[in-house]
């Protein structure tokens, strides 16, 4: 159940938990029913256009989306994170994550893994746009993983992404799903462990993940991203210029 705080401050006893469990939430940046039109929007805009990236149509739609740019910046978001990364926030990329019926499995996976960030700090936040229930998929995480940097080997070909974390590196007896109602978040490490099942319900899953960082990490515009991208300082100052930003688009 989402956390129903009427402030967007980290208790002393949730930032402890997040140390230890590199993972907090659920929390709710809007109800249901204010999520409404945001999810008809994206299904309009984003899911029906290409977007900045031209090999990657679900990436950096903040870049392109005023209302992704809205949830990617919104303070129920980065009010926490700033609880645990300091008052100097960037969202230095964003990605849908959308399973229609019969999507793949994503594997056991840690993303920094993947990830062209140096040094690796990153606090992801990921945000429900559909319902997400353990029927269609959702999000499943291991607390305390994050602890651990884990061998990758590559997936076998049934799977979502091309690598997975070695199965003899974790317990799934501790894992955890991550049920979410629209427009509630959860937030996780760069090196938690996380995946979701093939959807094997008939109903579509879609979640934005919005990935923060602080303006001393480098993000290095390589195959992962594309030339052009753009972050967004979504709180505080930027005061060493790593890093290129832009501001709120405007609407189609
Ligand atoms: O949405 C999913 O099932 C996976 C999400 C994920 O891997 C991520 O946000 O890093």
């Amino acid at each position: 159940m989402a956390s129903t705080a009427n402030n967007n401050q980290l208790t002393r006893a949730e930032v402890d938990s997040y140390v230890e469990n590199g993972c907090l939430g659920p929390y709710a940046a809007m109800t249901p029913a204010q999520m409404t039109p945001i999810r008809e929007a994206i299904d309009t805009n984003v899911l029906n256009s290409a977007g900045p990236n031209p090999r990657r149509p679900m990436q950096s739609r903040h870049m392109d989306q005023p209302e992704v740019y809205d949830l990617a910046s919104h303070p129920a978001i980065i009010d926490r994170i700033a609880g645990l990364l300091g008052p100097d926030l960037v969202v230095w990329t964003t990605n849908f994550w959308l399973k229609d019926p019969g999507a793949a499995e994503i594997p056991w996976h840690q993303d920094i893994n993947f990830w062209p960030i140096e040094p690796p700090v990153n606090i992801s936040a990921w945000i429900a746009i559909d319902a997400v229930t353990v029927e269609n998929s959702c999000l499943r995480i291991i607390p305390g993983s994050h602890r651990q940097s884990v061998p990758h080997t590559r997936a076998t070909e049934d799977m979502a992404i091309h690598e997975m974390a070695d199965p003899n590196a974790y317990d799934l007896s501790q894992a955890v799903n991550m049920e979410l109602k629209p427009g509630e978040f959860c937030l996780f490490s760069e090196r938690l462990l996380h995946a979701s099942s093939k959807n094997t319900s008939d109903k579509r899953r879609l979640g934005l993940a919005i990935r923060v960082t602080v303006p001393f990490v480098h993000i290095f515009q390589d195959t992962h991203l594309h030339p052009g991208h753009t972050a967004i300082l979504a709180k505080g100052v930027d005061v060493m210029g790593f890093n290129r930003y832009a501001g709120r688009p405007s609407s189609a």
